[in-house]
C-alpha cells in the first residue's frame, strides 16, 4: 500500500489498463483456445504403449499348423513320425498375402503345438524340421513366415505352447529351461514380435520321451512366469503376453473359442485373485489392472486342417458377425486358418476370409459424418481443444470431453442432407480409461426422433448395426459413465448388405418366415409360384400359410441400393402341427419339426444305431418321399448316412419303402430328398443305420415328408 501511495497516479492508470487487457486475453484464450482448461484426469487403469500399439491392430491371424495336420488329430501325442511333414506347396508369402488381402495387420505362427514338434530348427531339440525330410531339413518355417510379414507389412507372432508332449523332462524343473532356451531362439532371431501366445492347455497325457505316460503340473506355478515374462520383456520389449491358465499376462481369453465376447466389455481384470467366466467373457468393471479382450476363433470348427470340415467353413455372414462380436465390441479378432498338409490355405476359407474383409473395407471406406456439423450438449471448459469437431478429425490423439461434473451428455450431428446409414462407430480416448457404462443412438426421420440401437461399454471401439435409415440428424446419448466421457471418434456408415438368397422357413403351426444373415434387408414373397418383386407382399412378420402344400418365393432387397438378392423357393409340403414323434426319447426331439435349421434333436447317447425315429402324422397320408436336414452346428453330431425309411398304418405292420444312403452328406449337409413309389400310411419310421463321424450320434435338424 505505501508502495501504490508513492507511485504518480498516471503509471496506476496505465498499469490498471494493462492488468484488465491481460485478463480479457486470459479470458478470450481459456473460451476460444482452451488452452488453459485441464484435460480430464485419467480414470482407473489406463492400457500401457504395447497394449495401446495392439488394440490398434484389431484384426490379425492365427495360423495353427503342426505334425497332427497330417494326422487328422486335434493334439498330437508327441510320438509322431516327423516324417509325416511334408508341406510340398508351401509358400509363407501365400499365407501373408491371404491375410493382407483379408484386412489383417499380423499373424501368429503355432511355432510349437502341444506335439512338442517345432517348425523352426531349434538347437535344443531334434524333433524339428531340421530332421525332416522336407527340404533336407533345412526349412524353417518360422522364419520364412517372418520374413513375409516383413514383406507384406503385416506384424509378426509367435504360439509357443507350454506343455511340450514329446519332451522327456516335461514336468520336471529342467523343462523350464528348455522352454526358455526356445523363447529365446524365437524371441531373438526371428525379428520383431508383437505377440507371444501361451496356451492354457497345460499337462496331460503324452509320449514324454517314451515314458507314455499322465503328467500333471500346475500352471500357475510351474512355469515360474514371473521370470519367463521378464524375459520375453528383456528380449522383446514391445511385445503383448497373451496368457490363460497360467499368470496374468497383457492380454485376455474371452472364455469361448465362437467367435465373440460380451455386448459388456471392460479392458479390465483385476492383477489378484481368480478369474471365473464372466470376468473372461465381459471383463470386470472397476478391475485395478488393463487387460483388454482379444477374441480368438477358427474360420472351421477346428484349429487343424481336418478335410471332414470343408464344408463347415464359416460364411461370409458368419464371419461378419465375428468381426461386429469382437472389434464391434471393444476386443481383437484372432481368425484362425488352419493349414492343410500341402502348406497352403484351402481355397473356401481364402475365399471366404478375403470376401469378408472386401466387405468390411468397403463398409468403412466412407465415414458419413466426416463433413456434418457436430454440436455437444456440453464441452470441457466451452474449449476447442476438447469440442465435438475433434470427434470427426480422423486424428487419434484428439478428443471430445466434458466437464468434470457431468457424466451424462449428448451429441448432434447434423447432416447437410437426408443421409442413409446401418452403422454407428464409437471409441473412447482409452488412454485416459474406460468410462462410459451406457449409450443409445437416436435419429430424427422426418423431424421425429427415434431409438436405432443402444449399446453399454465402448472401450477402444464399439461398432452397432441396425436396419438402414436415412435421417438428417443422429443423436449420441451418453446415459451412464463412470467419469466424465472422453470420446476419440464417432462414425456413421452405410454397409453394403450381403444379399444372399433369404432363408424361408415354415413352423410347425404352418406360419411362414423370411430372415438372412444380414441385419438390414427388406423381403418380398409371393405364395402362388410367381417370381417375386419389390412389389410383391412385403415381408413383415410370420405369415400363416394354411395346412396344405405352398410354394413360397422370395428375395430381400437392400432398401439403400434398391439390389436384390437371388430369389428363395421352399415347397412346403402339409403342414406338421398335428404329427407327434413316438418312441424316441432325449431332449426336445420336436426341435427337428420346428421348421428352425438351426435347432436340432440328437439320440441320447445310451441309443446304439439302428435308430427308429417314428412320427405319427395324425391320419393317412401317401407319402412319396421324405426328406432330412442333418445338424448344422459347428460341433454337432454327425449326419445321416444310411437309411431305411419305412411306412404303416397302424404303427405296427411295417413296409419298407425306401432305403439306401445320402452319399455326399460328408462334403455338404444341405436338405436330402429322397423318392419312392407312393405308399398310404399314417406313422412313417426312419431308421438310421450309419452315420458320418462313424459313431451312433445322428442329429436331426429337420425331417419331412413329400405326399402325393
Ligand atoms: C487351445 C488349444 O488346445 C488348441 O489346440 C488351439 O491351439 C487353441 C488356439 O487353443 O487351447
Amino acid at each position: 500500500m505505501r508502495f501504490c501511495r508513492k507511485l504518480p497516479i498516471s503509471f496506476l492508470t496505465v498499469m490498471t489498463k494493462n492488468l484488465i487487457a491481460i485478463l480479457v486475453i486470459c479470458l478470450f484464450s481459456i473460451s476460444v483456445c482452451g488452452a488453459q482448461v485441464k484435460p480430464p484426469a485419467p480414470f482407473g487403469p489406463v492400457p500401457s504403449e504395447n497394449q495401446m500399439r495392439w488394440h490398434e491392430m484389431e484384426f490379425y491371424a492365427f495360423l495353427h499348423f503342426s505334425l497332427n495336420t497330417y494326422t487328422d488329430h486335434s493334439w498330437g501325442f508327441g510320438n509322431e513320425d516327423i516324417n509325416l511333414f511334408n508341406p510340398t506347396n508351401f509358400d509363407a508369402r501365400e499365407w501373408v498375402r491371404v491375410c493382407k488381402e483379408s484386412g489383417m495387420t499380423g499373424v501368429i505362427l503355432t511355432a510349437k503345438h502341444h506335439c512338442g514338434f517345432c517348425l523352426w530348427p531349434s538347437k535344443y531339440t531334434d524333433y524339428s524340421v531340421k530332421k525332416a525330410r522336407w527340404k533336407n531339413g533345412q526349412g524353417d518355417i518360422v522364419r520364412d513366415v517372418a520374413k513375409a510379414c516383413k514383406e507384406y507389412g503385416l506384424k509378426f507372432g509367435v504360439y509357443l505352447s507350454p506343455w511340450d508332449r514329446n519332451r522327456a523332462d516335461y514336468g520336471k524343473p529342467e523343462y523350464i529351461q528348455y522352454f526358455r532356451n526356445q523363447l529365446t531362439e524365437l524371441l531373438t532371431e526371428y525379428g520383431p514380435v508383437f505377440e507371444v501366445w501361451f496356451d492354457g492347455a497345460n499337462g496331460g497325457t503324452g509320449y514324454y520321451g517314451g515314458a507314455n505316460e499322465d503328467r500333471k503340473i500346475d500352471s500357475k506355478t510351474y512355469y515360474d512366469w514371473k521370470n519367463t515374462y521378464a524375459l520375453v520383456r528383456k528380449l522383446q520389449p514391445k511385445i503383448v503376453i497373451w496368457n490363460d491358465g497360467g499368470d496374468r499376462g497383457d492380454l485376455r481369453w474371452v472364455g469361448t473359442e465362437s467367435g465373440y465376447v460380451g455386448e459388456t466389455n471392460w479392458s479390465q481384470l483385476n492383477s489378484t485373485g481368480e478369474v471365473g467366466w464372466g470376468m473372461l467373457h465381459f471383463g470386470l468393471e472397476g478391475g485395478d489392472s488393463w487387460v483388454p479382450a482379444e477374441v480368438n476363433t477358427s474360420i472351421r470348427p477346428e484349429w487343424f486342417y481336418h478335410p471332414i470340415e470343408d464344408s463347415k467353413v464359416k460364411t461370409v455372414p458368419q464371419l461378419l458377425d465375428a468381426y461386429y462380436a469382437s472389434i464391434g465390441r471393444n476386443a481383437t479378432f484372432l481368425l484362425n486358418f488352419p493349414i492343410m498338409p500341402d502348406g497352403t490355405i484351402h481355397p473356401t476359407d481364402v475365399k471366404h476370409a478375403v470376401e469378408m474383409g472386401k466387405v468390411v473395407k468397403q463398409t468403412f471406406a466412407v465415414n458419413l459424418a466426416e463433413h456434418a456439423k457436430v454440436e455437444a450438449s456440453n464441452t470441457r471448459g466451452g474449449s476447442k481443444t476438447f469440442g465435438p469437431q475433434n470427434l470427426l478429425d480422423g486424428k487419434k490423439e484428439t478428443y471430445w470431453a466434458t466437464d468434470d461434473n457431468v457424466v451424462k451428455a449428448s451429441l448432434t450431428i447434423e447432416f447437410s442432407k437426408p443421409t442413409l446409414f446401418n452403422r454407428f462407430v464409437a471409441q473412447e480416448f482409452i488412454r485416459l480409461g474406460q468410462r462410459v457404462k451406457g449409450f443409445t443412438v437416436e435419429a430424427n426421420v422426418d423431424g421425429n426422433w427415434k431409438e436405432l440401437a443402444g449399446g453399454s461399454t465402448i472401450g477402444y471401439k464399439r461398432i452397432l448395426r441396425f436396419p438402414a435409415v436415412t435421417a438428417t440428424k443422429v443423436r449420441f446419448n451418453i446415459t451412464d459413465s463412470k467419469a466424465p466421457p472422453v470420446i476419440s471418434a464417432v462414425g456413421l456408415y452405410n454397409a453394403p448388405l450381403i444379399l444372399d438368397a433369404p432363408l424361408i422357413t415354415r413352423n410347425r403351426q404352418g406360419e411362414m418366415a423370411i430372415a438372412s444373415g444380414d441385419v438390414g434387408p427388406h423381403f418380398y414373397y409371393t405364395l402362388d409360384g410367381s417370381t417375386p418383386t419389390v412389389k410383391s407382399a412385403h415381408f413383415t412378420g410370420p405369415v400363416p400359410t394354411g395346412d396344405g402344400k405352398v410354394v413360397v418365393k422370395a428375395i430381400a432387397e437392400d432398401p439403400a441400393t434398391g439390389k436384390i438378392s437371388p430369389v428363395a423357393q421352399e415347397n412346403f409340403d402339409i403342414c406338421r402341427k398335428d404329427w407327434k414323434i413316438v418312441g424316441v426319447t432325449g431332449d426336445q426331439p420336436y426341435a427337428l419339426l420346428d421348421g428352425n435349421p438351426a435347432t436340432s434333436w440328437k439320440q441320447p447317447g445310451s441309443m446304439k444305431l439302428p435308430i427308429d425315429l417314428v412320427i405319427d402324422l395324425g391320419r393317412d397320408q401317401t407319402l412319396a418321399g421324405f426328406k432330412y436336414f442333418p445338424d448344422q452346428g459347428m460341433w454337432g453330431p454327425g449326419a445321416l448316412t444310411q437309411y431305411e425309411f419305412y411306412v404303416s398304418k397302424d404303427n405296427a405292420k411295417w413296409t419298407l419303402v425306401d432305403k439306401g444312403e445320402f452319399s455326399n452328406i460328408k462334403n455338404n449337409r444341405v436338405w436330402q430328398i429322397k423318392k419312392f413309389a407312393p405308399a398310404m400310411g399314417r406313422y412313417f419310421k426312419l431308421r438310421a443305420l450309419g452315420n458320418t463321424d462313424g459313431n451312433n450320434e445322428v442329429g436331426y435338424a429337420e425331417v419331412d415328408v413329400i405326399t402325393k
